[in-house]
């Protein structure tokens, strides 16, 4: 019997004497594990006294939550191999690095993904070694990390991807670790409530653990800080059935876990019996449990004549000062050795037999399940063709179309179309009415598993739309279902999708390594449509304008991001098309859901989203020498670039106008910087070198020019787009108040051009003269002039 496992505790609970020995002597192995990677780089096995030569130069990583990690990992390796669990884990504290690689290195899966790290002395040495060292692995729990979907490095999102991951996988059970100081977080502390949308007959289940070790960085826990009534009220207010797991002896806790993880795992099972079997397809009350043990538990308890184990001092490396001061080189050996090395592992260094039964074997253990590689899952999305839903275009620019409607109605195609295969969901924060996407809905149902009234309408258990106000909950819900190996569609309000910044930029990272390492398969990319726009807040004003998404996601990796702005419905049903399609990436669409102008015929779409940008020869006319290139991104901004050509053609009838429109935005940029990038050759025979170019952007128009500095005739190109002039204001007056009207564009046009220098004077008077017009109108009458509201496309074809 190990010193720390006593027998008195060993006598009650459901492990037998035997196991609770074996049990425990797996824990320490993977506690030693833990401090090793973070201090050692050779002696793994403490054969020799330790040395200031075995350890290495830079400590980094995190203990504190570390024991508690392993813990949790051991009694859910019993629980998987006694009742055959098909489970996978998330860790909230993913900063608990060590802890999961120890225990994918104990199950073996460690050493199957990465064959040079071996079972045996020469392999601890190495997995030691590797550990938060240059080009070796990170110190969190990260794509590197077996069994993994979530880096847990920026705290609060693990709730969410648990609950993203259980969506449509009944049989999965994910065991989610809540740091207590991630659920401070607001994306942790709102992610209880996805249990109002779990259904337990078609949903697998997720099991949240409360990880109540006091303390995050500096300071103590809120939710260690209230009496445990009020914290159990907070999880039954929640609508959880919270479970307490409480104390520092070893020996009793794993006897006291092992008994309160039958009870839950008994529950999960007849909760998911009723409904499966029982029909109720209620919402019960899911397990949880808190977890409240000593933070780096097992650790130095008292260093430097101050207490670590059990405070904030434990959180990162305790013992941090090994080559200024000896005593901390003897108290790392000492703490290393209370494991008991030679006990755990054989005279060749592997984990000794009968420690190796603890884990479960195969596709069961925890670091092999398929579903925390999804792409291994993955199924291609049934996507009907997106030309049946193509709107057919009389005159060009003369009809008016909601472009997004039209895009619900391919949505809705391919949610019928995929319903047997239950891998796709649409998400959103209460939008997807308003974003008018809305017919995806009709026929599925939006998921809602809490009460229902007479009056709601679509709100069902088995709802494949799910919305709530969060996007915190929408983008991690839908990188869980992503990430496990299906596929979905996020669409918001383009000013609030800011909210999400950050995840996204995790996502990205994620995306961006996994590519790097050849086991993780590529998993369907995240689709994001952004619409209620910038330019038509008619409702709302200044605080819903925003197109900055664009310039965040252009920071993220070239071979991860992709951004459309499709002009009209046409464009948007091809682009969408792709987007479903798609692996590895970020696809950002961003479209207009007001009555807008319809350009192009359904080939044309095609052709022009297959390059990304090109001319519109039906707008354009000149002749092969374009004296000025009116170009255009986004569908306001093109509906105004063309109005202005209208005017330009009234003002100075001979000038050779080219029109360009892009909706593809990366084709913008240099081959060199992004795989859509357009040669240069090509570019410059769109965008003549010395031509002025004027560029009428969606977006913040510094962005166009960070895309072409490089490219040749970038002197020329003069862009307008938003410019933080927001107001609850007509729509031609937002593109007034931003300069990036159809009179602002021909002004622009005329002075620009050298041959109509002389014309110069008299078009700015013109310009005056338009917008006085515009404004005495727009403040008497409340909405814009005849001739601007009433504008169309004056051609023929
Ligand atoms: C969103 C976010 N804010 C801040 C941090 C910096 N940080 C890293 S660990 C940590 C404390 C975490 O405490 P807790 O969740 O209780 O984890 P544990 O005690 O298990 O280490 C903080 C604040 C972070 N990683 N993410
Ligand atoms: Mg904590």
């Amino acid at each position: 019997m190990p010193e720390n496992a006593t027998v008195e505790a060993a006598a009650q609970g459901p492990l037998s004497n035997e196991m609770l020995a074996r049990m425990d002597a797996y824990w320490r192995a993977a506690n030693y594990l833990s401090v090793g990677q973070i201090y050692l780089k050779d002696n793994p096995l403490l054969e020799r006294p330790l040395t200031l030569d075995d350890v290495k130069p830079r400590l980094l990583g995190h203990w504190g939550t570390t024991p508690g990690l392993n813990f949790l990992y051991l009694h859910w390796n019993r629980l998987i191999r006694e009742r055959g669990l098909n489970m996978m884990y998330i860790i909230g504290p993913g900063h608990g690095g060590p802890g999961l690689v120890a225990n994918t290195y104990l199950e073996g899966s460690y050493s199957e993904i990465y064959p040079y790290i071996g079972q045996d002395r020469d392999g601890i040495k190495r997995l030691f070694r590797q550990f938060s060292w240059p080009y070796g692995v990170p110190s969190h729990v990260a794509p590197e990390t077996p069994g993994s979907i979530h880096e847990g490095g920026e705290l609060g999102y693990s709730l969410v991807h648990a609950f993203g991951a259980a969506f449509d996988n009944p049989s999965l059970i994910v065991a989610c670790v809540v740091g207590d100081g991630e659920a401070e977080t607001g994306p942790l502390a709102t992610s209880w409530h996805s249990n109002k949308f779990l259904n337990p007959a078609s949903d697998g289940a997720v099991l949240p653990i409360l990880h109540l070790n006091g303390y995050k960085i500096a300071n103590p826990t809120i939710l260690a800080r209230i009496p445990h009534a009020e914290l159990e009220s907070l999880m039954r207010g929640y609508g959880y059935e919270p479970y307490t797991l409480e104390g520092h002896d070893p020996a009793a806790l794993h006897q006291q876990a092992a008994a309160v993880f039958d009870r839950i795992f008994d529950r999960i099972a007849e909760i998911q019996k009723a409904a499966r079997e029982g029909g109720v397809i209620e919402r019960p009350a899911w397990p949880m449990l808190i977890l409240r043990t000593p933070k780096g538990w097992t650790g130095p308890k008292i260093v430097d004549g101050k207490p670590v184990e059990g405070t904030w001092r434990a959180h990162q490396v305790p013992l941090s000062e090994l080559r200024e001061k000896p005593e901390h080189l003897r108290q790392l050996e000492e703490w290393m050795r209370s494991y008991k090395p030679e006990e755990l592992f054989d005279e060749k260094g592997a984990l000794r037999a009968d420690l190796q039964e603890i884990a479960p074997k195969g596709r069961l253990r925890m670091g092999m399940n398929a579903h925390a590689n999804g792409g291994l899952l993955l199924k291609p999305l049934v996507v009907p063709n997106f030309r049946d839903f193509e709107v057919k275009i009389g005159v060009r620019g003369n009809e008016d179309v909601e472009s997004t409607r039209i895009l619900g109605r391919l949505l809705h195609a391919v949610m019928q179309a995929n319903l047997d295969q239950k891998n796709f969901r649409v998400f959103g924060p209460d939008e997807t009415a308003s974003n008018r996407i809305g017919d995806v809905i009709t026929g599925t149902g939006k998921d809602w598993m809490a009460e229902t009234l007479p009056v709601d309408v679509d709100l069902s258990p088995a709802g494949r739309v799910v919305e709530v106000l969060s996007e915190h909950m929408c983008e991690g819900w839908l990188e869980g279902y992503l990430l496990t190996g299906r596929h979905g569609f996020f669409s918001c309000y383009e000013a609030f999708i800011h909210i999400i910044d950050s995840m996204a930029n995790q996502h990205a990272k994620w995306l961006k390594t996994t590519r790097e390492i050849p086991w993780r398969k590529p998993i369907a990319s995240l689709n994001y449509l952004l619409s209620s726009l910038v330019w038509r807040q008619d409702h709302n004003g200044f605080s819903h304008q925003d197109p900055g998404f664009i310039d965040h996601l252009l920071n993220k990796k070239a071979d991860v991001v992709r951004i459309y702005l499709p002009p009209d419905a046409n464009t948007l049903l091809s682009v969408a098309d792709h987007c479903l399609r798609s692996r590895n990436y970020i696809n950002l669409i961003v479209a207009g859901k007001q009555p807008a102008p319809q350009w192009l015929r359904m080939d044309e779409a095609i052709a022009h989203c297959t390059v990304g940008l090109g001319m519109w020869k039906w707008a354009s006319n000149d002749e092969g020498k374009p004296e000025v290139v009116m170009a255009c991104c986004g569908d306001v901004p093109t509906m105004e670039a063309l109005a202005a050509v209208c005017l330009l053609r009234g003002l100075a009838p001979d000038l050779r106008i080219r029109v360009v429109n892009v909706v593809d935005l990366m084709a913008l940029q240099p081959q060199s910087e992004h795989p859509h990038g357009l040669a240069d050759e090509d570019y410059d025979a769109l965008f003549p070198k010395n031509v002025p170019t004027i560029f009428a952007f969606h977006g913040y128009p510094w962005l166009i020019h960070r895309l072409t500095y490089r490219r040749h005739n970038h002197d020329s190109l003069h862009v307008r787009g938003y410019k933080e002039e927001g107001t609850t204001t007509t729509p031609f007056d937002m593109c007034v108040l931003n300069n990036i009207d159809r009179f602002q564009l021909t002004l622009d046009a005329i002075r620009r051009v050298p041959r109509l220098a002389g014309q110069v004077d008299a078009a700015g008077q013109w310009y005056s003269e338009a917008i006085q017009k515009h404004k005495l109108y727009v403040a008497e009458h409340g909405e814009d002039l005849p001739e601007v509201r009433d504008w169309r496309w004056p051609g023929k074809n």
